[in-house]
């Protein structure tokens, strides 16, 4: 301990006795005293990280992301802090048991899935790199809705994470408050003195963007970064004109319109809605953060900007902050006097666009008037970089007029397309996965890679071994650390290391009894939850991540549908048991996934009171899957489901963490899941459906009936479907789920892959039976996830577009 840290037990005494009475501590009390004591323990380290970023003249990135699905911190923070240990006897002197006070933390759910997660592991593999970077989000008051299922039907409720209206983890750094604009006009003016045009935006509304700072703690490395959250307020000026013009009711519903940007995360994950107040929150996070990162710029150097690009790179998590692009042109030119040639210079070399999908219904655009409305200047600035554009275009294509329709930032039907405005904006453009990159290149993007290829460039995701393995599964992490050392964790490759012990009985028999463990901690919470009795002896088979159709949740009910038709027909020969387990949540407005939902929770009704069924199958609908769910889930999976329809999931990360946990994967060719398999090789992985290029080739002459007509176990299913086998009082719910599953139209192919998914997973049933088979496969894939480490993910952005020097 250096003299400048604090005594820990003392400090967790002090924030214990600052309880009024005793009587009344809950274990939310002791969680937040705890983490009280650990954040002052971490400042010395936050300030002299900062420190380091002001004082080396270094070049630093910014991660700006609409989310950060954090989950929650106490037991990462002090694994990375390294004190664990002390905190632990503290406990224990105290009385306290720590591990039930670590579960009254509330996740902090600042995200949908994937996107959001992958930022919170991108934050921890930066700091645990020791790479100056700093995030910035939102502080969304309400976090992603929590989930209750009612007669099997989803049901919303508010996610309140932030008691008493704080979170223990962050510091308010109102000191850095600024303002953001709304609406109103523009108008030029000449600058008497200068002779300089000058545009002035006179806004009807100013947003204070006020910043909280979350530490992010880098693995045992003495680094803590910052992730900076804003939260918006209504600004004093507005509240006195108000109050002087004597309307004390307009005064405060002024304050609400402003409240209102950071008061709920949008819940919904691959659709855009369109609504005003989606844009307010973009444009709000793009405008502070900028803001934030040019004040700092010119109070260290002046209004010269000449050394700007040399110094900070901004990397766009989607298009969901594209608007920086435009922010920053008239931050630099509004406010700094820059030209536009200079400031279009600054922006192309500071922006980089990472894509997270494929799906046009998911791309992001808005109408020219909302944005004129809302955001007047900003727009003027997008039409004039289109204008700018729409010219190289035609010096490229001369006289292709459609190319110059196909490729305008505006759209012939006057929408603004956040995609183009980030591709022609940035000098990077990345995908997510191998498969996922060359498909923008060969078809979303196409034209604009053949303009710019060298912008092009793949960064498969990763996620951080510090949450998926360290701390999710300790009996890993220990079992690990007594074979191979403990560099794994800042060095997945060192998982290769294992297979030395692949025919090792011994240790293959000790690696199945820590998945059987872990399955046991599932299955207690699973009992105390739902009642549902699950014998850890069968095969636990996972699906969880967001409800969507491209996922294909119902073609993993077809299969729990078929094995229940065999088990009531009695062919079980060879049979092995089966424990199938979905979670996720559906968007509230897709209704769809919704049915979807309703329908995995008729089947389990089913199938679980069925005596003849027994311990044979079993199906759990796992409520309010969050990060937290996970960390119990993937130690505790032996099959993990990664099957949506091939060319579809961008790269998906939660197969990363089944496979660094043991499970084996049933996938299609999709996603990273492709470059899992080449980690693997086929014998480990169950492969199965139609590659991204067949079922393209499926476009129009996809004819699911003949399927159905071929294949006497999909006619099996589809019988008890619709004769109303799990629909008995709620006659007819789910002809629209079974008739999209029979539409020629179907986007999502699933009938086409049946067929090869149910013998996929005849061979995943028949592998389960040889146990030590099994945990041989089970380590190799734990071995071979050395490349899904978020650090390697890291080290590719870094060497690529960042091109930062790490500050140890
Ligand atoms: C957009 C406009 C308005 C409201 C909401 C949205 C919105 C919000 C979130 C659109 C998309 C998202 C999230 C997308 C997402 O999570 N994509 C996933 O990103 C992962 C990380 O790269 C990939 O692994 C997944 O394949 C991809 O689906």
């Amino acid at each position: 301990m250096n003299n400048e840290q604090i005594d820990l037990k003392a400090s967790l005494l002090h924030y214990l006795q600052n309880q009024l009475d005793r009587r009344f501590t809950t274990e939310q009390d002791y969680n937040r005293a705890v983490a009280s004591a650990i954040r002052d323990y971490l400042m010395p380290a936050w300030r002299e990280t900062l420190a380091r970023h002001h004082h080396q003249e270094k070049r630093h990135a910014y991660y700006l992301s609409m989310e950060f699905l954090i989950g929650r911190s106490l037991v990462n923070n002090m694994q990375n802090l390294g004190i664990e240990n002390e905190v632990t006897q503290a406990f224990n002197e105290l009385g306290l048991s720590l591990e039930s006070i670590q579960q009254a933390e509330a996740d902090a759910g600042l995200g949908n899935g994937g996107l959001g997660r992958l930022a919170a592991c991108f934050m921890d593999s930066c700091a645990s790199l020791a790479l100056p970077v700093t995030g910035y989000g939102l502080r969304y008051e309400y976090g992603l809705f929590r989930q209750l299922i009612k007669n099997g039907h989803q049901i919303e409720t508010p996610d309140c994470w932030l008691e008493f209206n704080s979170y223990p983890w962050e510091v308010n750094r109102k000191e850095y408050t600024c303002k953001v604009k709304f609406g109103g006009h523009c108008w030029t003016h000449k600058d008497p003195d200068t002779g300089r045009f000058e545009v002035i935006w006179q806004a009807d509304e100013e947003v204070l963007a006020v910043p909280f700072d979350v530490p992010i703690v880098g693995y045992q490395n003495n680094t803590v970064n910052t992730l900076r959250l804003w939260d918006a307020n209504a600004t004093e000026a507005f509240k006195l004109d108000e109050f002087n013009a004597g309307d004390y009711f307009e005064a405060v519903a002024t304050n609400n319109s402003a409240k209102s940007i950071t008061m709920v995360l949008y819940p919904n994950d691959s659709n855009q809605n369109g609504k005003t107040l989606r844009l307010r929150q973009q444009y709000f996070l793009v405008s502070a953060s900028l803001q934030d990162v040019l004040t700092h710029w010119v109070k260290k150097h002046g209004i010269d900007f000449s050394q700007f690009a040399q110094a900070n790179v901004f990397q766009l998590n989607d298009t969901h902050p594209s608007l920086a692009v435009a922010e920053l042109m008239r931050l630099l030119i509004d406010e700094y006097q820059l030209e536009w040639n200079q400031a279009w210079l600054i922006v192309t070399q500071t922006m980089a666009y990472t894509n997270h999908t494929l799906l046009p219904e998911a791309l992001e655009s808005w109408p020219v008037e909302m944005m004129r409305t809302l955001l007047p200047r900003p727009l003027e600035i997008i039409e004039e970089i289109n204008r700018h554009f729409l010219v190289q275009v035609s010096y490229k294509w001369p006289g292709e007029l459609d190319k110059q329709r196909q490729l305008s930032i505006i759209d012939g039907y006057g929408m603004v397309k956040m995609a183009h405005l980030a591709i022609v904006g940035s000098f990077s453009v990345n995908g997510v996965a191998a498969l996922h990159s060359e498909l923008l290149k060969s078809k979303l993007f196409n034209h604009f890679y053949q303009l710019w290829p060298h912008k092009f460039n793949n960064k498969t995701n990763g996620v951080t071994p510090r949450r998926w393995i360290a701390a999710a599964n300790p009996a890993l992490r220990n079992l690990l650390n007594d074979t191979l050392g403990s560099d794994w964790i800042t060095n997945l490759n060192q998982l290769e290391q294992l297979e030395a012990y692949q025919n090792d009985s011994a240790f293959l028999a000790r690696w199945r009894e820590i998945k059987q463990n872990n399955k046991q901690r599932l299955a207690d919470f699973v009992a105390q939850q739902t009642g549902i009795e699950l014998n850890i002896e069968a095969m636990f088979d996972v699906q969880v991540k967001r409800i969507h159709q491209y996922k294909r949740q119902i073609l993993n009910v077809l299969h729990v549908i078929h094995l229940y038709s065999q088990i009531k027909k009695g062919q079980t020969d060879n049979w092995t048991n089966r424990v199938v387990i979905f979670g996720g949540k559906a968007a509230p407005g897709y209704w769809m996934a919704k049915q979807t939902i309703k329908l995995i929770n008729n089947v389990a009704q089913i199938v679980n009171k069925d005596r003849d069924v027994g311990d044979k199958l079993k199906v759990v609908f796992y409520p309010d899957y969050r990060v937290s769910a996970m960390e119990m889930v993937c130690p505790a999976t032996d099959l993990s489901e990664q099957i949506s329809t091939a060319g579809k999931e961008a790269s998906g990360t939660g197969n990363m963490k089944f496979m660094m946990n043991g499970a084996l994967t049933i996938g299609t060719l999709d996603g990273a899941n492709v470059e899992m398999l080449e980690a693997l090789g086929q014998q480990n992985f169950f492969l199965f459906g139609l590659e991204a290029h067949q079922i393209q080739a499926l476009e129009g002459h996809y004819q699911p009936q003949d399927l159905i007509n071929q294949d006497t176990d999909l006619q099996a299913i589809f019988h008890l479907l619709e004769v109303g086998h799990f629909s008995l009082f709620e006659s007819g719910i789910f002809d629209p789920l079974i008739a999209s599953s029979k539409d020629p139209a179907d986007p999502w192919k699933t009938l086409a892959d049946f067929r090869s998914y149910i013998d996929a997973q005849a061979q995943a049933a028949q592998a389960y039976r040889d146990p030590q088979a099994w945990s041989r496969m089970s380590l190799l894939n734990c071995a071979r996830s050395g490349r899904f480490s978020a650090d390697r993910t890291i080290q590719d952005y870094n060497r690529d577009i960042w091109k930062l020097n790490d500050l140890k």
